[in-house]
């Protein structure tokens, strides 16, 4: 790919959050696509001027056809078969991020991995700021890349999901990391394998790679140009003092565990991440220390939203898929209290069986949403109910003082609410009506 070409013909698949931007991108440089989506009434119909070609409820394929390049929305599947077509026709399918590679005139950091993407990516955009760059942070985390091109900005932060990585290929990233890989969108993939490959792509062309050493799926599978490490049990270049108290860089005690407001080890990991790729990025280390003591962590993840009743109320709604869940649990449970665990949702076509173990040191849980009866299949004694206020009510009759009472769903939203925020809202409604 290359950037935008005036004698092309440019169509957008998709009216969500990333096709609008890519149709304003478009039209900003004179180039007028043929829009589409696959639904009826898209979200951003409404935004579109009216000289547009748009076409809604199909994918158009022989107009499609008739395309040089296809701007493809990371929420819909190259597999789709229309796509496919296009494919085997020549069409370039690319991403809005590909668009953004040719753009971006400051070097980018990406930040892929299966859990903890929007904590360090939004944590080292602090630390960029912290350390007085004009930092622009978006991607998978929310504001679509295009939307962050600007000639000021100095660094650009990325969060990338495997979607986005999958239709980029002009990624030179200043650094790179693959956090971390658990079972997630089995719905789009064929199995793990194609999944860890479109992870991976994040490392192609990177200068740096910033490794996880606790996790093998971290690892470049190809030979990286430098390379920077860490991990909380093995001797990596940002790492976890033995006794647990400390972030090390080699033998210097960057932080204590104690300043900081993120709990749990996994955040430890995140954080560590984020140095890491701030010495790649080359900021200034006494910034990003500061910036990571005042780091608060985003809402809808392990957040304590309130003590009442004598019951702290812990709203972790972004934790969509299992091994996110499991961080929690581990992060968690055996503490004084007992631990009451809200999940369900849509798993995605994914495996729950790796739940089983870690359920067992909960006093209860209860579940609700599509895929709730797959919870049961679990364990015989999981509670059912038909939505998150009635599951909400049965741990509030459950718990008693000193208890924990943890949303954290290992499943997607999307079967009951429009987002992994509005159900996080919805239960800290719930605490806030007690
Ligand atoms: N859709 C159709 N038909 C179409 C196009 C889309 O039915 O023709 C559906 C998709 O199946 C999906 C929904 O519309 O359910 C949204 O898809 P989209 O590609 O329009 O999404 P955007 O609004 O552009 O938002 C995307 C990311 N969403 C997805 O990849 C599903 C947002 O990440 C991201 O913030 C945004 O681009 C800006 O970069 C959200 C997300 O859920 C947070 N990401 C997944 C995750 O983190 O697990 C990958
Ligand atoms: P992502 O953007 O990859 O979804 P977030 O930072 O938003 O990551 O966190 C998503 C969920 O994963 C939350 O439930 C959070 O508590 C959990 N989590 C965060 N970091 C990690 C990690 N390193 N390992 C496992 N789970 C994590």
């Amino acid at each position: 790919m290359s950037k935008l070409q005036p004698q092309l013909r440019y169509a957008v698949v998709g009216l969500g959050a990333s096709g609008l931007s890519s149709v304003r991108f478009l039209l900003k440089h004179d180039v007028l696509p043929l829009v589409c989506d696959t639904r009826q009434t898209p979200p951003g119909l409404a935004e579109l001027p009216e000289n547009l070609q748009v076409v809604c409820g199909e994918l158009p394929l022989s107009q499609l056809l008739e395309c040089d390049v296809v701007i493809v929305s990371p929420g819909i599947a190259l597999a789709t078969p229309e796509l496919q077509n296009l494919a085997q026709a020549g069409v370039k399918l690319i991403g809005d991020v590909e668009l953004f590679c040719h753009y971006a005139e400051a070097p980018v950091v990406a930040i892929t991995g299966s859990n903890g993407k929007s904590t360090v990516t939004s944590l080292l955009g602090e630390m960029a700021k912290q350390a007085g760059l004009e930092v622009a942070v978006g991607g998978n985390i929310g504001v679509p890349a295009l939307d962050l091109l600007s000639p000021q900005v100095e660094l650009y932060v990325l969060e990338l999901s495997s979607f986005q990585l999958e239709t980029t290929t002009s990624l030179q990233a200043k650094a790179a990391t693959l956090l971390n890989v658990s079972e997630d969108h089995m719905d789009r993939y064929q199995g793990m394998s194609d999944y860890i490959a479109a992870k991976q792509r994040v490392y192609q062309h990177a200068e740096y790679a910033v490794i996880n050493l606790d996790d093998q799926h971290s690892q470049p599978q190809v030979q990286p140009k430098k390379a920077l490490s860490f991990s909380l049990h093995l001797d990596a270049d940002y790492r976890l003092s033995e006794d647990q108290q400390h972030l090390m860089c080699g033998q210097q005690a960057l932080l204590a565990t104690e300043e900081l407001a993120l709990v749990g080890t996994h955040n430890f990991s995140n954080i560590l991440a984020a140095l890491a790729l701030a010495d790649a990025a080359g900021l200034n280390l006494e910034a990003c220390l500061q910036a990571a003591k005042n780091y608060q962590g985003l809402a809808h993840r392990c957040q304590l939203v309130a003590r009442k009743q004598g019951i702290a109320w812990i709203n972790d709604s972004k934790a969509t898929n299992v091994g996110a869940t499991l961080a929690a649990l581990n992060g968690l449970a055996g503490g004084q209290g007992e631990l009451w665990l809200i999940a369900g949702g849509d798993a995605k076509g994914g495996d729950l069986s790796e739940l089983q173990a870690a359920l067992g040191q909960v006093a209860g849980v209860v579940a609700f949403g599509k895929d709730k009866q797959r919870f049961k299949a679990l364990d015989n004694r999981i509670e059912l109910k038909d939505d998150l206020a009635e599951s909400f009510r049965w741990c509030q009759q459950q718990a008693k003082e000193g208890d924990i009472v943890l949303l954290s769903p290992a499943c997607a939203s999307l079967d009951m609410y429009r987002n992994f925020e509005v159900r996080g809202q919805h239960f800290c409604d719930l605490v806030e009506a007690l």
